[in-house]
Order: C-alpha cells, then structure tokens, then sequence
C-alpha cells in the first residue's frame, strides 16, 4: 500500500502497464505526473516544447509499437487537439494514454474548460477516477483497452484528484515489449483516400466501445435510497458521499462513451434522478442526450467553480450541517513576484514608459497587479508576441502608445516562436521582452529548450537564442540583465523610439534557482517615506501604516539590490 497523488497514481499504473516512454509539457494541475514517471525504472520520460509536439512524439512512438503516457493541463489539450482529432483515425499500435487535468476553479488556470467534451467531438474514449486507486486502476487498465479498441485512452482528473493523496494498492511492473511495426498507409497515411475508410473503422469501433461501456467495471451503482438517485463521476462523486451518504448513486468511471441503456435502467429505479457536476454541464446534457428526463435541483448547483458538499447539500433542498468554513475570515494573500525575481524591474520600467503591454503566461503574468500593473492583455501561450503584431496592426498610422509584448523563455519556445516567424515575415513593429530566466518557473522549474536541461537530466543542447533571433531576421537583438535599472530603462526606451521590431532578451536566472542568498538590505535614517521602493512589490518591503516609512524584511530580503537602484535619498543599504 502506497500513499500516493492521482498524479503520481497515474504515473504508477502507466509503468506498471509496461508503459515504454512518456512525453509531456508541463502544466498544473499535471506536472507531477511526468516528473514521477520519469523517475520509474527502464523509462523514457521527456519535457517537449509544447502539447501538440508531445502527442505527436507520443503517436510516433505507438505507431512503432510502444506504450506511451502523454500528460498535460487541460489548456494544454487545445494546442494538441489537431493531432488529436486524426489520432482517433489512426488509432494505436502500442497502447496511448493521454492525461488531461482539469482546474475547475481555475486554482492556477486562465480558463476552466471540461476536456470531456474534447473526448466526446474527437470519438476518443476517457476515463475519470475518483481517487488515487481509481486514477491507480484506471491508467493501468487503460493501455490493454486502448491496443483492443485500437485507439487512444483518455484520462481526466481535476485538481482535487491530481493533488490529493490516498492510500493505493500498487502491484508489479509488466514486461510488456515493444509491438513490431509495419508500414501501413492505409492506417497511418491519413489523407482523404485512406482516411475515408479509417472514418468508416471509426463508426465501428464507437459502437463496439458503447456496447463495451454497458458492462464495463469501471462504471458501478451504489444503491442506496431509491427516492434520490444521482449520476456522477469524478471528485464530485467524494463529495456525493459527504454530503449524502444515504443516496443510490450512478458513479461513472468512463465517461464518453455513456452506457445510454444502464443510464435509463438506473433512471426508471429511482424516484427522482439528478446528475452533479462542476463547472460544466457536460454529463447532464449527455446523460439527457441518452434519453434519461433529469429531475429539477431545488436550488441550481453553481454554473462555474468547483462543487462543494455544502452545494449539494443545497441543490437537494437538505439542512445544511452547523459547522461550516467561514471563508470569510481567511485573510487574503494575493500571488506576487518573488523577492529579487528578474521580472520586477522590466514592468516598472514599461509602467513608467506608459507602454501598452500584451502578456503571456507564466510568473511573469503577475505584472499584471498592482502595484506593477503593467499588463495590458493574457490569453494563451504565444499570443503576447502576435498579440502585440494585432496591436501594432490596428494603431499604425496614428500616434499611440508603445506596443511591447512579454513573454517567458518556455513560452517562447511553446508557441511564441511561430508568432514571432509571423511578426518577421509581415513586417511587423513593436517591442518584444523575452524574460529568459533559465526555466520554466511557473510549475516549478522544469527545463525548456532554451536552459538545455532534460527532465531525465540527459546531454542535451542549450538552443541559442540570440542566433535563433537573428536568424529569423529579426534586426534588433540585445540580451540585458534585467536586475540593472539603467541598462533596462536605456534598452527599452532605444526599443519603442524606432518603428521597427527589436527584441530584447532579459536574461537572469530565476531567483528560486539559487541558493545562495547575497547581503540582505536594510533602510536607514534617509528614508522620506516616498513610497518608491514599495512600487516595486516585492513582498520583502513594508510599509509601516502610522509614519509611512518603510522597513525590509531580512528574512525575506535576498539582495538582489532592485530597490536600492530606485531610491533616490540612499536611504537603502547593504547591510
Ligand atoms: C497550453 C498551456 N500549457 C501549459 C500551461 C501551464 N503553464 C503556465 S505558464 C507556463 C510556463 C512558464 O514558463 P516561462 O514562460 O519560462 O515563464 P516563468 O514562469 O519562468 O516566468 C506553463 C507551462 C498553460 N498555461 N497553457
């Protein structure tokens, strides 16, 4: 017995499926899932740039015979759906198993998007634990299914179940070898001659697998009282059994396909049938769809977030229990840039500047708050750089304000890089910021292509990045060290004084990467208590609320010297 994340749950019943190699790019609630992988025995576990090439090298991989893991955010599963899509025609050779974690209340997403509907559109199968044995029992199970239905597997868990541990029973590893591969167009080749027939393979196989979902194990019904059944899956299921013990329950462990006939059979046996979800109506509306007449909430579960027991307890028209969190009195504590992280400086200087901002993703996108506030846009991976061309597009011809994209060195190598080709090849303008500090820090410093370091800590080529610039032709290049106020204020504004694109490359390494701290600072007597140091957010600074001078934390203090640049009475000093 092994206490265990659904993450690492997963991780667990791949390997023990004889799974051969495992692709990802990182992404919460997800990321451990690879990371633990790739420390099991007689794997091969890589980080890929991003989702799309991680399913493609996974395809490539199964085609030839073996079995292959694929983890990413639910996002994550956006960027790799073209792939996906077709990967469903293909169908596998070694068994496929492709993780997608969602994050209903978006605890560390900019969406909350429901990757069973990619399950449903794409005829692909997907499973969904409800713990760790489940996520365990599921991943395991999931490469023999995938090789007899010849199709990829699709595994769902939400936050709650990626991160959550309990105890699972785990077993031994198969010796599963390496399928033979033959070439075989009308399979692999997916163009209209042969993809036609492999549509018609496709027909076939979605019947076969909703016969198979009918009596499928993983699908069960917990009778309880008849008066109440409800329909569910997942985390929501554990908070089913909180809230409502004495309920029969129709849990469901795949959940496209439905098993349409069970559904109605359980429907007809009790009085009153609901289904309970989060943040989507995606099993209602397909639990509907198999001709089950869903009764009425007595209050309507919450369209968005996540589903507590206390909702349930609600939507069922039942007391709620007297002990409840009061949320209320927890106090908040709003993300912000570490203390000496590289980024602060680039968005004080863009605030002073006025600049437009458009942003990305990563721990960059907290220049955002206040008291930075320096980010104008955030939507996807990449969409800072080509963002920044849409800007640059609409405003030309008119006087307006700079236009300066940001973006992270993973993100860059995600999907800024193609943005990028279309800035270059259109002739765009604008200001491009690539804070390059050596990883990946936003979900906890995995490597990219531009530090070279492999998730298996393998020989591998660090990409030159200012070759890589000039290279596509970009005409301005400068690497900068952004922890020196006057070499950032002086680059950025050479930068926006010119029509054309110029990239600069921030280059410092992430703060957390070191553990050496410098000298901590302290304030002395100089202090006018103008409040400049503090509008750099570093969580080391405070302010004290009577004589509005401000005093630095030593504890939190690492020296790296950003506000002592920015006092002008040099009340700030190295201790
Ligand atoms: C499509 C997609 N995949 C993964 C993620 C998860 N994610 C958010 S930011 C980020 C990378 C951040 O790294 P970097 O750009 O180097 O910036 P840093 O956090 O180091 O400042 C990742 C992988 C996401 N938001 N979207």
């Amino acid at each position: 017995m092994e206490f265990l994340s659904g993450n690492e749950a997963i991780a667990r019943g791949a390997w023990e499926a004889g799974c051969h190699i495992g692709t990802a790019y990182p992404g919460t609630p997800s990321t451990e899932t690879m990371e633990t992988f790739a420390t099991l025995p007689d794997v091969y576990a890589e980080w890929c740039p991003n989702e799309k090439v991680a399913l493609e090298v996974a395809m490539g991989a199964s085609a030839a015979g073996a079995r292959v893991l694929v983890t990413m955010k639910h996002v994550g599963v956006n960027v790799c759906a073209d792939p996906l899509f077709t990967a469903s025609y293909t169908g596998v050779n070694g068994g496929l198993l492709l993780l997608a974690a969602d994050d209903p209340g978006m605890f560390s997403s900019q969406n909350e998007q429901d990757s069973r509907y990619y399950a449903m559109a794409s005829l692909v199968p997907i499973l969904e634990p409800s713990d760790s044995q489940e996520a365990y029992d599921l991943a395991k199970a999931a490469y023999g299914l995938s090789e007899e239905f010849d199709v990829p597997f699709m595994i769902r868990s939400t936050v709650r179940i990626s991160h959550t541990k309990t105890p699972v029973e785990v077993g031994q590893r198969e010796a599963v070898p390496v399928k033979p591969y033959e070439t075989d167009p009308a399979k692999w080749v997916m163009m209209p001659a042969f993809a036609k027939p492999r549509r018609k393979v496709v027909v076939k196989r979605v019947e076969a697998m909703k016969q198979w979902v009918e009596t499928c194990p993983f699908n069960r019904i917990e009778r309880g009282d008849d008066s109440i059944g409800i329909i569910c899956a997942g985390a929501v299921y554990e908070h089913i059994k909180e809230a409502c013990p004495d309920v029969s329950v129709f849990k469901l462990g795949v959940t496209w396909p439905l098993p349409a006939q069970a559904l109605r059979d359980f429907a007809q046996s009790v009085d009153k049938v609901y289904v309970v979800e989060e943040a989507s109506t995606y099993l209602s509306d397909a639990v509907r769809a198999c001709g089950v007449a869903l009764d009425e909430f007595v209050v309507p579960l919450p369209p968005d977030g996540e589903v507590h027991p206390e909702d349930i307890l609600r939507s069922l028209g039942r007391p709620l229990p007297p002990h409840r969190d009061t949320p209320q009195d927890v106090p908040g504590r709003p993300p912000a840039l570490c203390p000496g992280c590289p980024h602060r400086l680039v968005f004080k200087e863009l605030a002073r500047l006025k600049a437009i901002v458009t942003g990305d993703i990563g721990c960059y996108t907290l220049g955002a708050l206040p008291p930075l506030s320096a980010m104008d846009t955030t939507l996807d991976m990449g969409a800072s750089v080509s963002m920044a061309h849409g800007f640059e597009l609409a405003l030309a011809g008119s006087e307006h304000r700079p236009v300066v994209g940001v973006i992270g060195d993973s993100t860059f190598a995600h999907s800024g890089l193609s943005s990028l080709v279309n800035t270059v090849y259109n002739r765009g303008a604008g200001t491009i910021c690539i804070l390059d500090n050596r990883t990946t820090a936003m979900t906890g410093q995995q490597g990219n292509p531009f530090n070279g370091i492999t998730l298996q800590d393998r020989e591998s080529t660090e990409l030159n990045l200012p070759a890589i610039l000039e290279a596509l032709g970009v005409d301005h290049v400068s690497v900068v060290d952004p922890l020196d106020m006057k070499a950032v204020r002086a680059t950025l504004k050479e930068a926006v004084s010119r029509d054309e694109l110029d990239v600069i490359i921030f280059q410092s390494p992430c703060v957390l990467l070191s553990k050496e701290k410098e000298p901590t600072y302290f304030v002395n007597e100089k202090c006018r208590a103008c409040g400049v140091c503090v509008s750099l957010g570093c969580p080391a600074i405070s302010t004290d609320r009577e004589s509005g001078f401000t005093s630095i934390d030593p504890e939190l203090c690492n020296g790296c010297g950003q506000c002592e640049q920015y006092c002008a009475f040099g009340a700030i000093e190295q201790a």
